[in-house]
């Protein structure tokens, strides 16, 4: 199954990108590459995704089962903290509510989730940012495979909040009781990162 959402009939620009483009942002057409830390690089033959509750074991996929799961195509901005926001960008890969049902989860256990990425990268999700369509793990990125220094062979994918929660090689969804500062989070990065409320650091908004 192939659904595709969120497709514009044309190219925008003048009046729409500036409604477009959330507060302090620019429009690039580059790809800038933001790691803290050097490219992880996991052989598919040894990556895994789990889902986790409260340090348990949920489900876990390999490569091969990843890929037999529901594909999802989306099309959105997307908005770095740094400023800079890139239009229609295109996505394909798993919705994280496909991951739930795959997981055999009826209900979502709770209301938090941490990203744990290989290399260490951590970054804290609510729940109602993750369901209902809203973000994937995805694996490709304009029809092909996402580039190691973009987040392949799979990223997290959030596009209505900075890109900052959009973890890169992304392994592990954990769901906790509470909410957690995740890895920019702790350091002064705002806990949700709304670009339209301009959630930038701590204590905005
Ligand atoms: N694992 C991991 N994911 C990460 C980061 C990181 O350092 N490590 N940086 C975040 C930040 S700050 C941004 S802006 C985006 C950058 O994604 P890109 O390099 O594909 O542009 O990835 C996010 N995801
Ligand atoms: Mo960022």
């Amino acid at each position: 199954m192939l659904v595709t959402r969120g497709f514009k009939g044309k190219r925008r620009g003048g009046t729409d990108t500036a409604l477009r483009l959330p507060p302090g942002q620019y429009v690039t057409n580059d790809f800038p590459v933001l790691t803290a830390g050097p490219t992880q690089r996991t052989p598919l033959e040894k990556w895994t995704l789990s889902i986790q509750h409260g340090g348990q074991l949920v489900a876990t996929w390999n490569w091969e089962q990843f890929e037999a799961l529901p594909q999802t195509e989306l099309q959105r901005d997307i908005h770095c903290v740094t400023k800079w926001s890139k239009f229609d960008t295109r996505w394909r890969g798993v919705t994280f509510d496909d991951l739930l049902r795959a997981a055999g989860l009826s209900a979502p256990p709770t209301a938090f989730v941490m990203a744990h990425c290989d290399g260490g990268y951590t970054t804290n999700l609510r729940l109602a940012d993750l369901a209902d369509g809203r973000a994937m793990v995805a694996t490709h990125f304009e029809g092909l495979p996402i580039l190691p220094a973009h987040g392949g062979p799979a990223r997290l994918l959030v596009p209505h909040l900075y890109f900052w929660k959009s973890a890169k090689w992304v392994r592990r969804l954990a769901f906790r009781e509470e909410e957690k500062a995740g890895f920019w989070e702790s350091v002064g990065y705002h806990i949700r990162g709304d670009p339209w409320l301009e959630q930038r650091y701590e204590g905005d908004a």
